[in-house]
Parts: structure tokens; sequence; C-alpha cells
């Protein structure tokens, strides 16, 4: 017995704030879930596996272009033509597209909004039971685990669930425990909805597949799907990666002497001596950047600088099979002077305004949207928010230093 689990296919997804790409890449770049998820097709039968389950985010909107349809029908239809079995269950993202009963192809398996089970004989007569269920709503906040049947005597029980392990108050997406799924005696719980590939536990399998195809920098590494193979008794899990396009980041360290001319040339060189068979989407982190000019900081941190890059990268991005979208400029790790910013006030004014509660109160009415509200309270975000304000302040005091300077003349 054979299968795949898949998860957060996300299609159709909108990869804003890469609009500066050239036309085509963005195209190559836009189309990588879909190209990701006939990746993940074509291996189901070559692989010869018995079922695929994906568990829920196969369509990134509510509502889903005519186009995302029409792909995801061919995909499961190839997969049904095959004699593989078909698993589908919604999630947050794509929790309507059970209630409009989405027309998909015959003989594709679609949970409803209470969890069911579903039985199938595998060609080698092995029994598997597959529970699961999809959201009716973009928020699921109780635990649905106890809706979960106990095992029946198939020889294999699967658990489907797009949700997130129970932390602290807000819990917005089915919350579950680890001890709870385990206590199940399922011999597989196929996660979805955390994007990052994950195994929360090995005995039994409670797994993460993780999205398969990377979406933005914090979606950064290899992603794809599982293969789980039974072995006896025993399952076996593997993860084989699918994406078309890797979000990466690219460290570079620079000095006084660095141009933009120099700088260009060192992240050419750095790309050319790192092609890889999956194109990689850069940001770039800067550090050293005290020893900088207050110009080209300034060139650095308005974009002037990364314009340039493109003219350049326009021409090799075939050959170096990378893109750089975007430019970090990464606070030193010396202690900033700063001239005319008094390091305490900023270091008071730094916790009082950049706080989780003035983040959720500048984005206002964004917040409503879980995935906004979930991205904006994250303690990454905050501290990236910091970074920026500080590089900002900093170009900016250097520069009026600079003026100052040239009226002393
Ligand atoms: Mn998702």
């Amino acid at each position: 017995m054979k299968f795949i689990h898949a998860a957060d296919l996300h299609l159709d997804s909108p990869f804003e704030g890469l609009q500066r790409l050239p036309k085509a890449l963005w195209q190559q770049i836009h189309e990588a879930p879909f190209n990701a998820t006939k990746q993940m097709v074509t291996d189901a039968i070559e692989q010869k596996v018995d079922f695929v389950l994906l568990v829920g985010d196969l369509f990134d909107r509510e509502t889903q272009s005519v186009q995302a349809q029409v792909f995801l029908n061919e995909q499961l239809q190839r997969l049904v033509d095959d004699g593989i079995g078909v698993f589908v269950s919604f999630g947050n993202h794509d929790y309507m597209t059970a209630e409009q009963h989405l027309a998909l192809q015959e003989g594709v398996n679609v949970f409803g909004s209470d969890v069911t089970t579903q039985t199938l004989t595998t060609a080698d007569h092995t029994r598997v039971a597959i529970s699961g269920f999809s959201y009716a709503d973009r928020w699921l906040e109780h635990d649905v685990v106890p809706q979960f049947p106990e095992r029946g005597d198939a020889d294999f029980q699967i658990g489907m669930l797009h949700g997130a392990v129970k932390q602290g108050e807000a819990n917005h997406y089915a919350p579950f425990t680890v001890s709870e799924l385990a206590s199940t005696n399922y011999d597989y719980w196929a996660l979805g909805h955390i994007h990052k590939p994950g195994v929360l536990s090995e005995q039994p399998l409670i797994v993460y597949s993780g999205t398969i195809q990377g979406r933005h920098k914090l979606e950064s590494g290899r992603h794809g799907y599982q293969v789980v193979s039974s072995q006896g008794k025993h399952l076996e899990r593997q993860f084989v990666p699918a994406d078309q396009v890797r979000w990466a980041t690219l460290s570079l360290a620079v000095d006084e002497t660095t141009t933009d001319a120099s700088l260009i040339e060192a992240v050419q060189a750095a790309l050319t001596n790192s092609v890889a068979d999956t194109f990689k989407l850069i940001d770039l982190s800067l550090t050293g950047i005290e020893k900088l000019s207050a110009s080209m900081l300034s060139r650095l941190n308005d974009g002037t600088w990364l314009e340039r890059l493109d003219q350049t990268q326009k021409k090799t991005y075939r050959q170096t099979r990378a893109w750089v979208y975007e430019v970090n400029v990464l606070p030193t790790n010396r202690p900033v002077q700063y001239a005319k910013l008094d390091a305490n006030y900023w270091q008071r004014a730094q916790k009082t305004v950049f706080t989780p509660d003035n983040v959720a109160l500048t984005a206002g009415k964004l917040m409503q949207y879980p995935f906004i509200a979930d991205h904006l309270r994250q303690p990454e975000t905050t501290a990236n928010l910091t970074d920026r304000a500080k590089n900002e302040l900093l170009a900016q005091s250097r520069l009026e230093e600079e003026n100052d300077a040239d009226h002393d003349d």
C-alpha cells in the first residue's frame, strides 16, 4: 500500500510584491503552484500509488478562477483515469468550495463539513479507512478531533486534518494537541494548514506535508509532498520536493570600498557559483552597513541600487537561475552611532512603538482577515518593522549629517 499526502496547493496565489520581475519570469512564478501540482500527479502515476490525499487549501481564495478549477479537475481526472483513489478536503482558504459543490470529477471523494469515513481496498488487498472533513467557514475555532470515529478494523486508519496545534488564546484553525491525535490509535495523521513540511510524531506518524510550493520568503527551503508506503504493519514516510521555484537568502558583507558596481558584481559572482536546478528567488542580506557611505546606504534603502541590479539580472537570470527581488540591509552587530538620534531615546521608543498591539491598531480593519492577522501577530513581523524603521532613520540622519558638512565647507 502506497499513498501521497499533499496539502496547501494554493492554486492561483497572487504572488504580490513581485511586480518588478520581467513578465516571463513572473509568469513562471505564478504558474509554479500549478506545475508543482502537475509534477505531484505525474509522480503519483509513475510511482503507482494507491491513492492521493489533498488536505485543504487547494485553492488560494474562497472563489477560484475558472482557470484554477479547470486545472485541478484535469489533474484529478488524470489520477481517476489511472485508477488512483482521490480524497479531498477543503480548508480555511477554500472553505466555500465544498458548499458550492464545485463540480469535481466523478470518482473524487470530497469530505463535507462533518467528519465522515471512507474506505477502500488497495490492489494488494490492504483495507484502508480514511476519515476527514472540510471547513464550512474560514475559521474553525473548536477542536474537531473528538468527532473522528474510533479506530475500526481496517488494516490502516488515516485521519485528514487541516489545522494547527493549540496555542495560547486565539485558535482559529481546528486546534488539536499531538497527544490527542496519538491517542486515537490511527496509523497516520495527514495534516494541512502549516506550510512548512514537518513531522510532529514518528509513532504514530503525525505529519504536515507543507505547501507544495513556497509562496513568499517566509516559506523558504524545499516544498513538496509526502509519500507513505506500508512495510508489513509499519508505515514509512518520505518527503519529495515538487516546488518549481525556491525562496532563499543570500548574505554578503559590504565595507567602505563597496560601490554600486562592485556590489552588483559580487551578487552576480555569488549567483553564478550557486546555480541549481530549481529557480531561486533571493532576498539579499547585507552586513557591515555601518561602513557604507551615506549615499550608498540610501540608494540601497530607497531601491535605486536594486533598479540598477535589475538591469543586469534581466540579462543573466536565465543562466544564474535566480532573481534578487529584495535587499535587506541588516542592522550592524556593533551599536550604531546615532549622531542625531539619541540611542537611548530610540531604545525606549522602539519598545513602546513597535508592539503587537500597535501593529494591530495600525492595520485596523485588515485584522479581520485571519491570514493577515496571523502574519502581523508573528514576533518576526514586529522585529522586521523595527529593523526597517531603524535603517530609514539611520540613512536619514547620515544624509542630514552630510548635508550639514557640505554647508560647513
Ligand atoms: Mn494553507
